[in-house]
């Protein structure tokens, strides 16, 4: 796997969990500027073991000569909350994309880690790994793997930088009072 996001931020664990996973202005924007669109999903609901679930259905455009210029993609999210007392929060995304070429090999799990380190800090930390269903011919597999990181390096380096602006915008309380 590799590690895409690693760092703290002003913002509490609570509100980055609000910025990533609800249907936040932030988000909105971030997948309007990837050229995401046609969003669908479910809201946050409670499994048996405690857990939560929700799927995200939507179009994202591929700026990739050798695929189309669009695929659908399904992303399921499970949140693992963690104790009460420190905020943290893990949420494991499992995302399908159903028009590449070899979509049924591939599969990309992305973990996302938010830990409360004061009331207005938290680390952000986010890996990813490229999960196979059929073992690919050697040649493909590295196909695969080459353009889901880069895929993944370009929008994870925008999403952390796109955080900064964001912390930077909104830490501005003191300033403002
Ligand atoms: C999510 C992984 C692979 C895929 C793409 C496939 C090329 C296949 C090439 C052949 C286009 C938002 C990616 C990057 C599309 C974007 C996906 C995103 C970034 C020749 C083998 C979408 C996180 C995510 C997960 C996987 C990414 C795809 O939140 O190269």
């Amino acid at each position: 796997g590799k590690l895409y996001i690693n760092r703290v931020y002003h913002i509490s664990a609570e509100r980055m969990f609000q910025l990533l996973f609800t249907q936040s202005r932030f988000m909105l924007n971030f997948m309007t500027s990837r050229k995401m669109f046609d969003l669908e999903y479910t809201p946050w609901q409670p499994d048996s073991n405690g857990k939560q679930t929700r799927t995200l259905n939507y179009t994202i455009t591929i700026n990739n000569p050798l695929v189309g210029k669009f695929t659908t993609a399904t992303e399921k999210q499970v949140l693992y909350k963690g104790n009460q007392g420190e905020q943290s929060y893990l949420v494991e995304v499992e995302v399908l994309t159903h028009d590449v070429p070899y979509h049924d090999y591939f599969y990309t799990v992305n973990k996302y880690s938010i830990i409360g380190m004061s009331q207005d800090k938290c680390r952000l930390r986010v890996c990813t790994d490229v999960k196979y269903r059929k073992q690919p011919w050697g040649l493909v597999k590295t196909f695969i793997e080459r353009n889901s990181w880069s895929g993944l390096e370009d929008y994870f380096k925008q999403m952390e930088s796109d955080l900064m602006i964001e912390e930077n915008s909104s830490g501005s309380s003191l300033a403002e009072a």
